[in-house]
């Protein structure tokens, strides 16, 4: 079952919306050698489902209002990643909580973006805070995805200003233009093998990735 040497990383990808970031990883999968085997949304309606079968690639709804629970939903949802046989499993607006049972299942192999700078604004509705907050610095991060919610090691970390006359829509467009520049390189890094969690660190080139401090909460 072993890949062949340099063979691209099978990737499932996780969504519930628009789908940028995963066009991101659609626009750049060749370069970054990396397949998606398929894309898997909560929502029926997200348009990143349309994103992916123009790309020509498998997509499953796991809709969680069908189950009676979250070890329910998370169960399925694990059943249907599972049968792409997935090296990679990528969160990219994926707008579920997730049980410690299914991202111990894909502990070290399950990515997310988050739109702060973490550790700083985990949670939702990160760009109205940090302009409710007056912070001039916000950005996004990519991490490992780990039971603690937003508090897995981070990888890369994208940085914007936060300008005078900005909103939350201004500001959340200046941070996803980061998301789909680092996005692909932290997938990059970890289909080259050069990115790992290895006991709960991050490392790049079986070096730690420096973890900042929280500057707000
Ligand atoms: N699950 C675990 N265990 N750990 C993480 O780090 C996770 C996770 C699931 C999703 C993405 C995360 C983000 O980047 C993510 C990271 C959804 C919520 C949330 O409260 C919070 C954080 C994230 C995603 N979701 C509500 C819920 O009840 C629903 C909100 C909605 O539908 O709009 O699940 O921010
Ligand atoms: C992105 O900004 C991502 O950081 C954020 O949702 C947006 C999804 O955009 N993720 C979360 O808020 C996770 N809770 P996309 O669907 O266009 O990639």
């Amino acid at each position: 079952m072993g890949r062949l040497p340099n063979s691209p990383l099978p990737v499932v990808v996780l969504i519930s919306g628009s789908g940028s970031n995963l066009q991101a990883l659609i626009d750049r999968a060749t370069e970054i050698n990396i397949t998606i085997r398929a894309v898997i949304s909560n929502k029926a309606d997200a348009y990143g489902l349309a994103r992916a079968q123009e790309a020509g690639i498998a997509t499953a709804v796991v809709d969680h209002r069908q189950f009676p629970d979250r070890a329910a939903f998370d169960q399925a949802l694990a059943a249907e990643v599972d049968r792409h046989q997935p090296e990679l499993v990528v969160l990219a607006g994926f707008m579920r909580i997730l049980t410690e049972d299914f991202v111990i299942h894909y502990l070290g192999r399950m990515l997310n973006i988050h739109p702060s700078l973490l550790p700083d604004f985990q949670g939702l509705n990160t760009h109205q805070r940090v302009l409710d907050t007056g912070a001039d610095q916000h950005g996004a991060s990519v991490h490992f995805v780990t039971p603690e919610l937003d508090g897995g090691p981070v990888v890369i970390r994208g940085e914007v200003p936060v300008l005078a006359d900005d909103d939350a829509d201004t500001l959340a467009s200046r941070v996803q233009e980061q998301e789909h520049i680092i996005y692909p390189q932290a997938v990059a890094w970890f289909a080259s093998g050069r990115l790992r969690l290895n006991n709960g660190i991050a490392t790049l080139d079986g070096q730690q990735i420096p973890q900042a401090k929280a500057r707000h909460t």
